[in-house]
């Protein structure tokens, strides 16, 4: 039996399928039909390039329709789909193309030439163009293909994505997603947020993450839903779009952005079915604030690259703010003490590790071994650096995080990463980055340097030598000069002293 994700869409097509998958603001887009017809000849178009099941296909575009019908068009192909933040440099995917050693890398029109030598240097066979309005190489070749595929059949096992997380230390590691982790993990979340074919989604979150791409399409298109597709978030724009929907997903910043729009108030929302929120913490004063202005509970979700979804507030039931809910279906959840190596589960109400196992729990980190050995112990729990605690009434609050990760407006970045390229700019002798309170981004990437004896260095100098060379998402919205940096008796750096020094800087 073929157990791939594109599978289980194809069982649960809706009864009509004139009727819409995907629809763009300007009225174009995709029924099921066409999704149907389109991946068969995406998918015909892959193996043309020959990708063959198991390889990698890479992919850095903008964000369009198109780039769906890919993703779904290499799961019926049996490939790998690698998606990549659009922002990232050729510093940043000169390593994830030399690591994941995909057959084929899909870029921007504009960035071809730059690729086709990436692309060379990381013996990539083939490279094939998408642009956001569907043109490009890669389009040239699909239009003409047949419209119907013999799906390659695909296990549970089997990989259907791999996705970059980036490490505390060391280099960025390849998660590794089955097909059996999707269909779980969107089965889920259908369940638990009753999703149906009567759903409409605002679509505004990039989809070269799991929220976007997994969380959102999976779970509508096994729910026969449709979605309102924007290229990205724009308040104004969500706004204004809102009354052809019934579902919103967004990360926190969506909710505070949208709170900043006079226009939204209890009439603006009052058709909408569901708000969901999730990949970076949602404050209770937000979530408060919400509910003041317009009567909606945001509901709060959880997860990781890693594990997919693991928990969710009540689609039914009391949406608590300042937590984020109950396992999902299937979904095993414990709070362990991470001072000790072997599992020790601790008493509900006390903090510590938050664990998770089930069958949305990756396949482990591609090609290394030894950090997955880390991070998923032999009973199959995950440990995921998340550290919080089951209250009294079984909901999981979040306290912290045991690994040193900075989230700003719901993406991860690393500080390590930063410091490495900041300790090598002329004139500094340390660095520390933190992140600390941020209005917009939940948390703003803060570095903190220490000049070499004799040496000034300004703001502007840091900024400049990291220009280029990391996402711009990822670059210090401040950089902080100081005489030193705070240690302990061991020598480590107190970034808890620097996060409290600095916790008013974004505060206007
Ligand atoms: C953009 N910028 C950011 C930023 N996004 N800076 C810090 N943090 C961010 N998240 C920078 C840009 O580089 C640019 O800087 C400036 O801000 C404006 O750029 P923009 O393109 O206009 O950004 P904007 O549209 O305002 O984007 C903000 C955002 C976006 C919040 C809408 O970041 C976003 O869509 N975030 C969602 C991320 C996401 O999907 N995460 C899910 C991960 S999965 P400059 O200097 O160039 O001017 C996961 C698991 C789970 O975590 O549980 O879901
Ligand atoms: P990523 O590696 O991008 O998948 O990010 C996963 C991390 O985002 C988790 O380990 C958490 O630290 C964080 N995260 C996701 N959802 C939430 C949430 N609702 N509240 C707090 N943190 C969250």
């Amino acid at each position: 039996m073929n157990q791939s994700l594109f599978a289980a869409i194809g069982a649960h097509l809706p009864s009509d399928l004139q009727k819409p998958f995907i629809r763009t603001p300007d009225g174009g887009g995709y029924s099921y039909a066409d999704m149907l017809r389109s991946t068969a000849q995406f998918a015909h178009a892959l193996v043309e390039l020959g990708v063959q099941p198991g390889d990698r296909v890479a992919v850095q575009v903008d964000k369009s329709p198109e780039a769906i019908m890919l993703y779904l068009a290499t799961l019926r192909v049996g490939g790998v789909y690698l998606p990549l933040n659009s922002g990232y440099t050729a510093d940043e995917l000169r390593y994830f193309l030399g690591d994941a050693q995909p057959t084929l890398f899909v870029c921007a029109p504009a960035f071809e030439a730059e690729a086709r030598q990436l692309a060379g240097e990381c013996a990539v066979a083939q490279l094939a163009t998408l642009g956001s309005h569907g043109e490009g190489s890669l389009m040239t070749r699909v239009d003409g293909q047949p419209g119907n595929f013999a799906d390659v059949p695909r296990s549970a096992d089997d990989l259907a994505a791999i996705l970059y997380t980036s490490g505390t230390t060391g280099r960025s590691k390849g998660a590794m997603i089955s097909h059996g982790n999707l269909v779980s993990n969107a089965r889920a979340l259908v369940q638990a947020w009753q999703l149906s074919a009567d759903d409409w989604l605002l679509h505004a979150l990039p989809i070269f993450h799991i929220h976007g791409l997994f969380v959102a399409c999976n779970s509508l298109l096994l729910a026969g839903g449709s979605m309102l597709f924007l290229e990205k978030f724009d308040a104004a724009e969500v706004l204004r779009l809102l009354p052809q929907v019934n579902l919103l997903m967004g990360v926190p910043t969506f909710y505070t952005r949208l709170l900043d729009q006079p226009e939204l108030n209890h009439a603006a929302v009052a058709h909408m079915r569901l708000f969901v929120s999730g990949s970076a913490p949602l404050t209770a004063e937000t979530h408060r604030a919400f509910r003041e202005r317009t009567g909606q509970a945001i509901l709060e979700r959880y997860g990781m690259t890693e594990t997919g979804m693991n928990t969710s507030n009540p689609l039914d039931g009391e949406r608590i703010a300042g937590t984020v809910g109950f396992p999902l279906p299937g979904v095993e959840l414990r709070i362990t003490d991470p001072g000790v190596a072997e599992p020790t589960v601790l008493p509900q109400g006390e903090p510590g590790m938050i664990e998770v196992r089930g069958p949305n729990v990756f396949q482990g980190y591609w090609r290394m071994p030894e950090k997955t050995a880390e991070e998923l112990r032999a009973d199959g729990y995950f440990m995921t650096g998340d550290i919080g605690f089951i209250d009294e009434r079984g909901y999981v609050q979040i306290v912290g995080r045991s690994k040193d990760m900075i989230i700003s407006g719901g993406y991860n970045v690393y500080p390590k990463e930063l410091e490495q390229i900041i300790d090598t700019l002329p004139g500094v002798a340390e660095s520390a980055v933190i992140g600390v309170p941020h209005p917009d981004f939940g948390e703003g990437v803060t570095a903190v340097v220490v000049a070499t004896p004799g040496a000034v260095v300004q703001e502007a100098e840091i900024v400049a030598g990291l220009d280029g060379r990391l996402a711009r998402y990822k670059q210090p919205k401040r950089v902080l000069v100081v005489d030193a940096l705070p240690r302990n008796v061991m020598g480590k750096v107190q970034k808890n002293q620097l996060r409290d020094r600095f916790k008013d800087l974004y505060r206007s």
